[in-house]
């Protein structure tokens, strides 16, 4: 009764656990003949990681039929399929989302259970695959999970890095970088598939032939074998296992001829192998040398080229002419990583499909769109020409023809404006700029969140807006409640669950639902119980790792993100070294006891980041050892922050420490993880800050600081003067002098960067300027937090507004009004969860 048309696959799927059809007894089973298959031995004789594999195989055994049922019907039903394209995929570790997502939760934790086994110490076992930086990395992650569970046809495409992003240790409170070898023990969710291998070619040179019609002829190049290896994108209880497709770059040395006579050419075959391996050895290779630049380089185009044959080959055997590819096909680039993307396909269009070029440009322009993650100049790509032509002499020449086909739609357009021509070329002063490619050969240009949406219209991307507007929007970032709630916060999930019933799991926007609740007494004690207990578990782990008690009645605020000069954990420190030395004045401030948690890594050659990491636990060792102050404040700096840290950190927290410098940070993600969560902000008006404070209204979030337009006007104005404020705040200026006047006794001069960076080199940053701003918020907050219904009633209302800043919402988005994909075509989800 009530059900509407074309609701059965869902509503049989949110019939609960019991939809996979699976009982805790048949599970006990299959488990139990899975470890004694794989390992010829008994489950109490094996290791546990033997039982972990074990489990991970019984889980990709079950998820092997909607996988084989997912590919048949988009074959079946011809849907069209979204690629998104990036360098970087964060996953997290992946037993627990996908048994939740298979609605196995419950019954695996059962079966393990009465087996003397836990289901919580076999998921810490696995590894945390680190095949990302930070922010671009885990959206891509979230996105993934957001269109598998919103039942839309979109695979990833990315690298399956040998070594992940570096495992940090702090030593004597220095960063030090070690190998991430995360396959060491074999991984176990991904599916080699060498059938499905392409080659790829680098270097050589490009012969033209012309007898009647221009022939391109790639000789004298070096192949690359690519090797894809599937990992199942698992859908919320939809019965749809998507693909995450990440490719390895091998050397095919049964090519290579081993001398009869010795070893030497056994011996090459083998070194030139290790050459060929470097290309997927390592995530983000330094790009500070020549060498590094090829890698890298090479390593994009690795992804490209061996991504669009697959999806080729793939279209081919379902499909008719490449004609219809953007009806059948989108291609998405996560930042200009991936932009090779658009040459790539037009290489393959004309020498391969023998298509004109203006057929070729059509169809590839409707294929591609782009996302913008950053306007921190440094990360904006350009590659020099002359190294783009000897790696991808081939590409060159299509980059050429682009470049200059675009640069005669300028010129109809502004006749006579080289200035403005050269500015926005593809191929000025012997360089080609990524983005530039990217904006033109892309139909879509998206930004992250609103202020950088409108930040890149109106000054970044500024005339290229003027000449192409439509192309541009905004889609602001989110992230999936599943594993940002669901799983990292269980304890949160049920209470909500309680609270308002189980729909927010797939249709986040009835959080809302709790607004009504937010003052309620019996909410608030029991949204109290669940953040202690999470602080709880936070304070055994950081005891056990650090050695550091932590006072679980004190506000845990965080500041968890990669260290960068823009993110200004600079600032956040200047203010504990003030509440510090206030303290020391005063040992009896009446101030609520707070423990300040940080974590995040540094670029591996960024040496003032890296100074942060010292300094913060150069603070934390001078605090944490004072017994004057009673312990009323606690510094902590917790090792490598990754996934699994966030997962236990963030659930744990009372305040959201988000306080870049107006207009730096594109949108931001963790912000929304920490509000999903009920943690209140403190925050700049910044990326999606701003949206969060719309969101949750101005008495549930605590901004302060310069605007966005402030800052760009200083800027526009050759900065301001750092010692004016200096000179005007005696807090400020203790603090400041202690960076270099002993405060830290073993530090000599280790802090003079920062300490010149402040004051003599301009405060780029404005911490500074920011401060007693951020000392004031930091006092309005204190006050709330001491009128616990108050604060109770802020940190609900966070959680009530973060339905928007669910990736479900992100990617129905994009997927409306970029892919164009018509909720009827969609094969799976034909609901109200389907996209409106
Ligand atoms: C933004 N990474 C966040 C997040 O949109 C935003 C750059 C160059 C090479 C490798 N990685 C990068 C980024 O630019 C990045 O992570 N950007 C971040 O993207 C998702 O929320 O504000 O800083």
């Amino acid at each position: 009764p009530g059900v509407k048309p074309g609701t059965a696959v869902l509503d049989a799927a949110q019939a609960g656990p019991a939809d996979s059809g699976i009982t805790v007894e048949q599970f006990k089973q299959d488990y139990r003949n899975k470890v004694e298959r794989m390992y010829g031995d008994g489950l109490e004789r094996v290791s546990d990681l033997d039982k972990y594999n074990a489990l991970v195989s019984l889980v990709r055994d079950y998820l092997a039929e909607p996988w084989l049922n997912t590919k048949e019907k988009y074959r079946r039903t011809g849907a069209k399929q979204v690629y998104y394209f990036s360098i970087e995929f964060l996953l997290g570790r992946l037993l627990g989302s996908n048994l939740y997502n298979l609605g196995l939760n419950e019954v695996c934790q059962q079966a393990l259970s009465e087996l003397g086994l836990d289901l919580r110490t076999l998921r810490q076992v696995e590894e945390d695959p680190g095949l990302g930086n930070g922010g671009l990395g885990r959206l891509a992650a979230c996105y993934l999970d957001s269109m598998a569970s919103l039942g839309l046809p979109g695979h990833g495409m990315g690298m399956r890095y040998r070594y992940g992003l570096f495992e940090q240790r702090i030593v004597d409170g220095y960063q030090r970088e070690y190998a991430d070898d995360w396959l060491m023990d074999g991984f176990y969710w991904d599916v080699r598939k060498p059938a499905e291998a392409v080659e790829v070619r680098f270097g050589g040179n490009v012969r033209i032939k012309s007898n009647g019609k221009t022939q391109y002829i790639h000789e004298g190049y070096e192949t690359v074998l690519a090797v894809p290896y599937d990992v199942p994108v698992v859908g919320y209880r939809n019965g749809m296992v998507n693909t995450l497709r990440l490719w390895s770059a091998e050397a095919r040395l049964s090519e290579v001829v081993c001398a009869p006579q010795g070893g030497s050419d056994c011996q090459k075959a083998v070194e030139y192998s290790q050459t060929v391996e470097e290309l997927s050895n390592i995530l983000y290779p330094d790009d500070s040398t020549y060498e590094g630049k090829a890698l890298r380089l090479k390593q994009q185009y690795f992804l490209v080229s061996a991504g669009l044959q697959s999806i080729i080959r793939n279209y081919r055997e379902n499909n008719g002419h490449l004609r219809e590819f953007p009806h059948k096909i989108a291609i998405h680039i996560n930042d200009t990583h991936p932009v090779l993307c658009i040459p790539e396909l037009l290489r393959i269009l004309l020498d391969e499909e023998q298509l004109t070029w203006e057929e070729a440009w059509n169809i590839t322009v409707q294929t591609m769109s782009y996302t913008n993650h950053t306007i921190l100049p440094e990360a904006l790509e350009t590659w020099p020409e002359d190294l783009f032509r000897t790696v991808l002499p081939r590409l060159y020449l299509i980059v050429r023809d682009i470049n200059e086909y675009y640069c005669r739609s300028l010129w109809e357009a502004y006749p006579g404006d080289w200035d403005r021509i050269s500015r926005m070329a593809i191929i000025s002063y012997n360089r080609i700029h990524m983005a530039h490619l990217a904006i033109v050969g892309c139909h879509s240009v998206n930004g992250v969140a609103e202020l950088h949406t409108d930040i890149l219209k109106n000054k970044i991307m500024k005339e290229f807006c003027d000449f192409s507007p439509a192309k541009f929007n905004n889609k602001t970032n989110g992230v999936t409640q599943r594993r940002w709630v669901s799983l990292c916060n269980p304890a949160l999930a049920q209470l909500i669950t309680d609270t308002i019933g189980p729909r927010w799991v797939e249709h986040p926007q009835e959080l809302a639902q709790l607004e009504r609740h937010s003052a309620d007494t019996a909410f608030q004690h029991h949204l109290l119980k669940v953040k202690l207990q999470n602080k709880v578990a936070l304070a055994k782990y950081v005891k056990e790792k650090h050695g550091i008690t932590l006072d679980v009645n004190s506000i845990f605020d965080s500041q968890v993100k990669r260290i960068h000069a823009y993110k200004r954990q600079t600032l956040n420190v200047l203010h504990i070294m003030a509440l510090y030395n206030r303290l020391k004045e005063n040992p009896l401030l009446d101030i609520e006891p707070h423990t300040f948690i940080f974590g995040g890594k540094a670029a591996v050659n960024y040496h003032i980041a890296k100074n942060t990491i010292k300094l913060i636990n150069s603070l934390a060792d001078l605090v944490n050892n004072d017994k004057s102050i009673r312990d009323k404040i606690k510094v902590v700096f917790l090792e490598n922050y990754n996934v699994s840290l966030a997962e236990l950190i963030i659930p744990a927290t009372d305040v959201s420490e988000q306080i870049p410098t107006a207009s730096y940070e594109a949108s931001g993600t963790g912000n929304m993880k920490f509000m999903m969560n009920g943690a209140v902000t403190i925050g700049t008006l910044d990326g999606a800050n701003i949206e969060i404070k719309q969101a949750v209204g101005e008495d549930n979030i605590i901004v302060f600081g310069l605007t966005a337009e402030e800052v760009l006007a200083y800027y526009r104005g050759g900065g301001y003067n750092p010692w004016e404020v200096y000179q005007d705040n005696e807090r400020l200026r203790q603090v400041v002098d202690q960076l270099i006047n002993g405060f830290f006794p073993a530090a000599g001069d280790l802090f003079r960067g920062h300490f010149d960076s402040l004051l003599h080199q301009g405060d780029h940053f404005f911490v500074l300027k920011d401060f007693a701003s951020y000392e004031a918020a930091h006092q309005v907050l204190d006050e709330r937090y001491k009128d616990r219904p108050v604060w109770l009633k802020m940190c609900s209302a966070n959680i009530a507004h973060s339905g928007r800043f669910s990736s479900d919402r992100t990617f129905a988005e994009y997927a409306t009004d970029i892919w164009h994909i018509r909720p009827d075509t969609l094969p799976f989800s034909a609901s109200e969860k389907q996209i409106r």
